[in-house]
């Protein structure tokens, strides 16, 4: 659907006029933003709301986080208009370009907020009826700044411009009860357009509020105290995202949120169906929910629940959840598999938790399988619950639902065979190509056309062109990485030459994820460049990560690497061939900077650990190699674009649980004299260590029960191989090639063919 310029035009101007008493020549940026945003808005509602009242089966995606990013240039994009709206903005002196200063809807912590973002819009774009259900924290994930090397956080005010986007909808308010707390649950919508298509998703996102507004006459009555603290407390429940991931913390205002999200958004719903005057037990038949990860799950009690009051028996109401929810599991993680104290769930939500027993009783009556369990022990496991109850669960790559099936959920497998399948993630091509790297977009629809933007399979028709392209890839890599240099220059005061290969490691900071390993190889060429005993290409090591604030060992890695840059790009006789730069605050904007100018992408989590990864996608669609082992999505990127065209190191699945077994880093260390001088750095007073943090990093790798838990220097040796292997590469046409041919083999990892088979395979949509 496209907009007529002119119509747009005089709704933008009309909105400036009555909301900001200005034109689109005196506007300010703020101002201009707001109204450009409303303008939208209203020429597309109309599409909106057809979309909404289709009277097809929808699908309503249930989940903690959704990490949108920013909006506007998104939106406008997929609207058609961008173009129209840029050339309207120049006409009256003013850039598009300027609402690069809004901020980031970072309402989430990293791949499952993010997937949850990539998977509304190409559920519009493929004309999928998907909705995102979730909470709207007033402070995003916390923003991230450095001092003296160490990473502080600072709250994230995501709503400073405005949320011009989103629109409340207080008749859809709804109450949501826990035994000691009442609170009210207001929703704002805000339309998740897609790409060239008429369909719009709907986002709600969920705000608490008091009951009542507060009433002064209370503090003349005697539970004046208890009254304001109650109108306290339901504020609180939406303050902020938990900014943990993968790490589980037993926190009584975590489950509130978790509770508070589900329950408003069943209630909604069912309150929508009664006024629809539809017969409960047919619900399945307009709708089903995806539970991504554990987060949601206690939709399936709360609907139990729900069910029940309308006056269906149990099990009609247990049939009508088996055939409604599903579960997407993100993580073998056992810190991550969340479990709730039953105390503090019957204390809580006596009535949720009385079904949630009532499932236990059902499984073990349904199965008498001894080993299968929700309740043990007085413990809540979240994702048995989802197990038992979901008619479909998925993993999120092919080797992430193997160890799921052999290990993990073995014992659920046994019992229903049927129910555990692989989806393997994507991510949209409109937000991680088009939008962050139009001019090798333009390259490509010169090539194939513009098919490509919505069937991204359509990129192998490449193959044959790639010789041609070389110069151009070449030339457009090297403008986005000037770009990018531009911007670490103004924001992290770091100078790194674009003619440097940019080297890059973006994602969230967990020893799994192993940036220590990283960190590790730079000291290594360090130490190599200055003792003259080993000469690589001036290469820019780049690192962007969040540490969760209470996740000790990953703050200290962070201080590692600071000082490791301190130490590198302070030093001039390394410093014309290595320069390292931390940036500062890493989300989605940066990200999209960053993916069209990394000429490596570091993808070397421990095999096994990293569920499937998604910025591993990201770059791969921007024509850059893999540099990662065997472990998550890594393993079919390997199998789309070849193993010879990636680097490939370190030990597999099977490898690393055979090492792990009896393992002595300490050996290790001692053959190999290199890692061992890169080691002590963190004790020998070569890094300043002023807390000793880097003291207890180094304790992790080396002492204790079960050192080095996640192989780092068990793979050291082979990292060290293929990298350098990579560095000598680099450059040379067969290296332009091996780039190219990942970005032609990008195809499979459209969130596009992911959605499509959500809806195939789970939803029946
Ligand atoms: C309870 C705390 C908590 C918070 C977040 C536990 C687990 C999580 C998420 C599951 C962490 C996460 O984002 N997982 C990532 O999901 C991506 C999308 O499927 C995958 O690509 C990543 O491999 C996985 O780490």
């Amino acid at each position: 659907m496209k907009f007529r310029a002119k119509a747009f035009e005089e709704t933008l101007c009309g909105i400036l006029a009555a909301d900001y008493a200005t034109d689109l020549a005196h506007a300010n940026k703020r101002e201009l933003y707001n109204a450009v945003s409303k303008a939208a808005m209203r020429e597309a509602y109309p599409m909106w709301q057809a979309s909404k009242e289709n009277g097809r089966k929808r699908c309503k995606y249930f989940s903690a986080e959704f990490l949108m990013g920013r909006a506007i240039f998104n939106n406008l994009m997929d609207l058609g208009i961008i173009d129209d709206v840029r050339a309207l903005l120049q006409k009256y002196g003013h850039d598009l370009g300027e609402f690069e200063e809004v901020e980031d809807a970072a309402l989430g912590n990293g791949g499952l907020g993010r997937l949850a973002a990539c998977y509304l819009e190409s559920a519009a774009t493929k004309g999928i009826p998907l909705d995102g259900y979730g909470i709207r924290y007033r402070y995003g994930l916390f923003r991230q700044t450095f001092e003296q090397g160490f990473q502080h956080e600072e709250g994230d005010d995501w709503l400073k411009w405005g949320d011009p986007w989103s629109v409340r909808v207080d008749r859809d308010a709804v109450v949501v009860e826990f035994s000691d707390l009442k609170v009210r649950a207001v929703p704002y919508d805000t339309p998740v357009f897609g790409y060239g298509s008429d369909t719009v998703g709907t986002l709600r996102l969920w705000s608490s509020e008091p009951v009542q507004a507060f009433d002064f006459g209370a503090f003349n009555e005697m539970q004046g105290e208890r009254k304001a603290e109650e109108n306290f407390n339901a504020t609180k429940i939406c303050d902020v995202l938990y900014p943990n991931d993968n790490t589980m913390v037993g926190k009584i205002l975590r489950l509130r949120q978790q509770y508070f999200m589900v329950s408003a958004s069943l209630l909604d719903l069912v309150r929508k169906e009664k006024a629809e005057k539809r017969d409960l037990r047919t619900l399945p038949e307009r709708y089903c929910f995806q539970l991504n990860d554990t987060h949601p799950v206690l939709a399936i009690p709360e609907l139990l629940r729900i069910l029940q009051r309308e006056g269906l028996t149990f099990d009609e109401a247990f049939d009508v959840c088996r055939k409604s929810f599903n579960f997407t599991n993100h993580t073998i993680m056992a810190e991550a598999l969340e479990k709730w104290d039953s105390l503090a769930l019957s204390d809580l939500i006596p009535e949720v938790y009385e079904e949630i027993l009532a499932c236990q009783r059902r499984l073990t009556q349904e199965t008498g399988n001894k080993k299968l369990f929700i309740v043990r022990d007085n413990v809540v496991h979240m994702a048995n619950l989802a197990l038992y109850v979901a008619g479909k669960v998925n993993g999120v790559a092919e080797l992430h639902t193997g160890i799921l099936k052999r290990e993990t959920f073995r014992d659920w497998c046994a019992q229903y065979p049927e129910k555990l399948i692989n989806i393997t993630n994507g991510i949209t091509p409109r937000r991680w190509l088009l939008l962050n790297n139009p001019e090798l977009a333009a390259l490509i629809d010169a090539e194939i056309g513009k098919n490509w933007h919505t069937e991204l399979s359509e990129l192998a028709k490449l193959k044959p062109h790639l010789p041609s392209m070389l110069e151009d890839f070449k030339r457009i890599k090297g403008e986005n990485k000037a770009k990018l240099a531009a911007y670490i220059k103004e924001k992290e005061g770091i100078e790194i030459p674009p003619a440097f290969i940019f080297d890059v490691q973006v994602k969230r900071l967990h020893e799994y994820k192993r940036q220590t390993l990283n960190a590790l190889s730079v000291l290594y060429f360090y130490f190599g460049i200055k003792e003259k005993k080993l000469e690589i290409p001036p290469t820019a090591f780049i690192f962007g990560a969040k540490a969760a604030p209470g996740y000790y060992m990953a703050k200290a890695v962070i201080k590692f690497i600071n000082e490791i840059a301190a130490l590198v790009n302070g030093d001039p006789e390394v410093s014309p061939y290595m320069r390292v730069v931390f940036v500062q605050n890493y989300n989605v904007s940066y990200a999209e900077k960053i993916v069209c100018a990394a000429d490596i992408s570091e993808q070397i989590s421990m095999a096994g650990m990293e569920a499937s990864g998604t910025s591993n996608m990201k770059f791969m669609l921007n024509g850059t190699v893999t540099l990662g082992t065997m472990d998550g999505a890594n393993v079919e990127i390997c199998e789309e674009a070849g193993r010879e065209n990636n680097y490939i190191f370190g030990a597999t699945v099977e490898e690393a649980e055979a090492v792990s077994r009896f393992y002595c880093p300490r050996e290790l260390i001692a053959q190999n004299p290199a890692l061992e001088r890169a080691l002590n750095t963190m004790i020998d007073g070569t890094l300043p260590d002023e807390t000793g943090c880097l003291k207890k990093l180094y304790e992790s790798l080396t002492t204790g029960h079960a050192p080095d838990r996640y192989l780092v220097i068990y793979d050291f040796a082979d990292y060290i191989r293929a990298k350098e292997e990579l560095l000598r590469d680099y450059g040379s046409e067969a290296f332009w090639m091996k780039c190219l041919y990942n970005l032609a083999s990008a195809g499979k990892f459209s969130a596009d063919r992911s959605v499509c088979a959500y809806a195939e395979q789970i939803w029946k949509i």
